[in-house]
């Protein structure tokens, strides 16, 4: 059997130019997978980028969850957990992740895909196709990882055996909660979405995303990849992406500016306008703020501008130790405490990131 994965697609993700991107991306996925022969494609997680995506965006995941039917199922499903699916096509398996997840009860687009039967959605469950297992943990709150793993009652079943994830973990994630240790024991491989750079280390694989969505150098290329008895990678082409760090070395804005137009007015233009992420860092001419510095993109290229200057107000923070949820979520807890009302902030954070209003009032009521 071969088996493909490949993780966080983020279909719906992307503006202007680039509003295309997640679509083509999972495509150039799909297609290569499909041509590698695979018997069963594996969505580590995100395979949306909001969890209510616009009915274009569901346009798009079919036409890309279509390319599987060009090759019949060989292998009989069961469900583990679960119903037992019935598949034509390559089977794909999935899991939601952290922009696709919602709060218990409430479909999230993953889970939808499902029951409209385009892919299989594991959630504390599993399928066994052939003679090999699947068992899929979709994303939770980063808060929550460890305990949900620990009372987590998964088994490894089958002839070898594929546990699926989509959390922070240590090492690629250093200041994580979570380990590779603290999964359930005895699977054959893991297998974790989430982080967009792509490492295999002996039989933990991060897949790494399909498409660039933070422009952070070591999500420039892109990959899928192919098990069968062993992880082989895979490329995917996928539009340049360049990384420009300029030092501001005490020079005034309009120097740095000058600098950072000659750069980019040498970078070559191709088929896909090429991203270029530019971060100016150090210290800029006495007299001059942070905020003096303003780049506006006047060429064609695909621009993401970060400055991070001595003085300014993020460089007090190291963001680097902070786990974004639990940073949301402490800056949640100071502003009620401000202003002294009891609500949970947690439930309250999870609550306002599913957009589940309802559940925001009801709260805001059950405080009063
Ligand atoms: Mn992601």
């Amino acid at each position: 059997m071969r088996i493909g994965f490949a993780s966080d697609l983020h279909l719906g993700f992307g503006t202007g130019k680039r509003k295309q991107d997640a679509t083509i991306q999972a495509k150039r996925a799909f297609k290569e997978l499909m041509s590698q022969d695979v018997d069963v494609i594996v969505l580590a997680g995100d395979v949306f980028d909001t969890p209510v995506p616009r009915p274009e965006v569901f346009r798009d995941a079919a036409q890309v969850f279509r390319l599987t039917k060009s090759k019949k199922n060989n292998f009989p499903i069961k469900g583990y957990g679960r119903d037992s699916p019935d598949v034509n096509g390559v089977p794909i398996v999935a899991i939601h992740g952290n922009h696709d997840r919602r709060v218990k009860g409430d479909v999230n687009p993953t889970q939808l895909m499902d029951i409209m039967r385009p892919l299989i959605y594991l959630h504390n469950d599993g399928v066994l196709i052939g003679d090999t297992g699947f068992f899929g943990v979709g994303s939770v709150p980063e808060s929550y990882s460890t305990k949900m793993f620990a009372n987590l009652d998964a088994k490894p079943f089958g002839e070898r055996s594929f546990f699926i994830f989509h959390q922070d973990i240590v090492p690629q994630i250093p200041f994580s909660r979570l380990k590779w240790s603290d999964l359930p024991y005895g699977f054959t491989y893991y297998i974790n979405g989430h982080i967009h750079a792509p490492k295999l280390t002996k039989n933990q694989l991060v897949v790494g995303s399909t498409v660039v969505t933070q422009m952070k150098p070591d999500e420039a290329e892109k990959f899928v990849w192919v098990w069968d008895q062993g992880f082989e990678k895979v490329s995917i082409p996928s539009r340049p992406l360049h990384y420009l760090k300029v030092d501001a070395n005490s020079r005034s804005p309009s120097e740095i500016l000058h600098e950072i137009e000659n750069t980019l007015s040498k970078i070559p233009s191709g088929n896909e306008e090429p991203m270029v992420r530019i971060k100016v860092v150090g210290k800029l001419q006495d007299g001059f703020r942070s905020s003096d510095l303003i780049f506006q993109n006047e060429t064609d290229l695909i621009v993401s501008f970060n400055k991070n200057l001595e003085g300014g107000a993020l460089s007090e923070v190291d963001l680097k130790q902070m786990n974004l949820d639990d940073l949301a979520i402490s800056m949640l807890k100071k502003v009620l405490g401000e202003r002294q009302l009891n609500l949970d902030a947690l439930k309250l954070y999870n609550y306002l990131l599913s957009g589940d209003e309802s559940r925001v009032w009801k709260l805001l009521e059950e405080s009063q």
